[in-house]
């Protein structure tokens, strides 16, 4: 099993390489069975832009944003159901995440060329005790993580594929973000870019 390393981070964990390559090439077509059900979409916040990054979901919940707000809601906005999280997805939940709960989101953000996340909190959720856990594949990220409040300091981190990380209690409310990807440094996702997995209990 891949080395916990700390992070500096109270209630942050970061596992680097927890999935092999072939683990990872394996998690790719995964994710691809979720996206081939329910695509990737650009979601319109309520002030109006299209995110950048390519969204959808696995699960009983999936997260959605329109000019009407963010939610968890039970149909990808296209209108069918989500597909259900696929099980080696659930299994790093199971052996990572700390507790005994299944999530009921897996929200799956795909980042192409140039393509960054602004700081912000996650706070949709409506428990927001449980943690959440992500995980990396294909292109590095640069990660950075603030305070509960917007301004404060921030640390960065890289995210590569194959890691994991979870963030629970203190660290569940921090603003965070992803400021760039290094397109094309991973040969793993053939279009390049960068997949982000992220499981929660969010209902
Ligand atoms: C720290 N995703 O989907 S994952 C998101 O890489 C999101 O796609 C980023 O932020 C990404 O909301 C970062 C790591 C992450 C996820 C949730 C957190 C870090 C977090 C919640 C609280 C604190
Ligand atoms: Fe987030």
């Amino acid at each position: 099993m891949a080395t916990q390393l700390q992070t500096g981070v109270e209630g942050l964990r970061l596992w680097k390489g927890w999935l092999t390559p072939d683990a990872q090439a394996q998690m790719v077509e995964t994710v691809r069975t979720i996206v081939r059900q329910a695509p990737l979409t650009r979601h319109v916040t309520p002030g109006g832009k299209r995110m950048g990054v390519r969204m959808t979901c696995a699960g009983a919940l999936g997260w959605v944003s329109d000019r009407t707000g963010y939610r968890y809601q039970a149909h990808h906005p296209a209108g069918m159901a989500w597909p259900p999280i696929p099980e080696p997805i659930q299994e790093i939940w199971r052996q990572a995440s700390g507790v005994s709960r299944a999530p009921d989101c897996c929200l799956v953000n795909f980042y192409g060329e140039g393509v960054k996340m602004g700081l912000h909190q996650d706070s949709d959720e409506a428990d927001l005790s449980w943690p959440v856990l992500s995980i990396s594949l294909g292109d590095p990220a640069l990660f950075r993580i603030g305070g509960t409040e917007r301004g404060g300091k921030t640390q960065s981190l890289w995210l590569e594929s194959g890691d994991v990380l979870v963030m629970s209690g203190p660290a569940r409310l921090r603003y965070h973000g992803i400021d760039r990807i290094r397109f094309g440094a991973s040969t793993l996702l053939s279009e390049g870019g960068r997949v982000n997995l992220t499981l929660r209990v969010a209902g």
